[in-house]
């Protein structure tokens, strides 16, 4: 009941504050984890834009960053490891009025769940895929993930005793290459400029990607390693070539920060059904109310 209350009066109470985005469960993240601050961040912007969260829906991975839709108060859908990204482009396309949200670790998106990240991003759908990427798997305990970049932080790594040897993956690049609309890197630690970049991600219609930097205190505290390379994207760059925005996203001496690239006037998947229902709707094909009233 009291649940229902405080539903309540969220949609009377104008205008909405951060925290009444947030559930009554607090997160069990571990003191420190990066993951509090995108959690802040993200609040904070459905605040400011007094997004209506009738209108929204979390999807998220299975990981310590898949727990966000049980801390955020609209609809929320926690699936499988991996398969956020189908599951939410589902979601867009059956009611493209709402605002959908994925947000999913590093292992969800990059390791079991790699194969969706290029066809959602080619196909412009219009969401928002936050990506908080701690260079592990925090949940299971610390194996290497596919953007570890130095073992030595990785403070169990019981999967790979002998060290490893495998090339860490850039998720700036890949989004890039994979012809996302929008491509975005923050961190958690940067709090007013993840806030910024959420928030511009939100505003952009098409398929927005956002890799926020948020370390694992416990199996990988990336901290002091990436705070000192940290960079600011300024108005100098182009955010319309995408040629200029691979060469931030592999610049090995930083991490720089803020939106890499973004074409808004590319149509989205959304786009495209409307068209195909619409043409459909006009042409030979009846609507499927018809058909199922000749068998009624
Ligand atoms: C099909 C399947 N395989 C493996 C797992 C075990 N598992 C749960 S979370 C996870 C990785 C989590 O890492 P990441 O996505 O980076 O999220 P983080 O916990 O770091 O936020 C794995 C391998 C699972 N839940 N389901
Ligand atoms: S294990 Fe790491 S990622 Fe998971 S809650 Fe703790 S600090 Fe955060
Ligand atoms: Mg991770």
């Amino acid at each position: 009941m009291a649940e229902v209350a405080q539903a309540q009066t969220l949609h009377e109470a104008e205008p909405r504050r951060a925290k009444d985005y947030r559930s009554a469960v607090d997160p069990i993240w571990c003191p420190g984890c990066g993951d509090f601050g995108v959690l802040s961040a993200v609040s904070e912007v459905f605040a400011e834009r007094n997004i209506d969260p009738d209108n929204v829906v979390i999807v998220s991975g299975i990981g310590c960053s898949g727990r966000f839709p049980a801390f955020l108060r609209c609809y929320g859908f926690h699936g499988v490891h991996g398969r956020a990204l189908p599951t939410a482009t589902g979601v867009a396309l059956a009611n493209p009025k709402l605002r959908v949200m994925v947000v999913g670790g590093d292992g969800d998106g990059l390791s079991i769940g790699a194969g969706h990240f290029p066809h959602a991003a080619r196909r412009n759908v219009d969401l928002t895929y936050l990506l908080p990427d701690n260079e592990i798997y925090g949940l299971t305990k610390g194996q290497i993930s596919p953007t570890t970049t130095d073992l030595s932080l990785a403070k169990k790594a019981l999967s790979s005793p002998h060290g490893s040897w495998e090339q860490p993956v850039n998720p700036v690049g890949l989004a890039l290459s994979y012809g996302a609309s929008f491509v975005a890197r923050a961190y958690s630690a940067q709090r007013k400029e993840l806030s910024k970049v959420i928030d511009e991600a939100l505003a952009h219609r098409g398929f927005s990607f956002v890799q926020v930097v948020s370390p694992c205190t416990t199996f990988y505290n990336s901290y002091k390693t990436i705070t000192p390379k940290v960079r600011f994207i300024d108005d100098e760059h182009n955010i319309h070539d995408r040629n200029g925005a691979l060469q931030l996203a592999y610049d090995r001496r930083h991490v720089w920060l803020g939106v890499f690239y973004r074409d808004p006037d590319r149509p989205t998947l959304q786009d495209q059904f409307q068209h195909i229902r619409e043409v459909s709707a006009g042409g030979r094909q009846r609507a499927l109310n018809d058909i199922f009233r000749q068998y009624t």
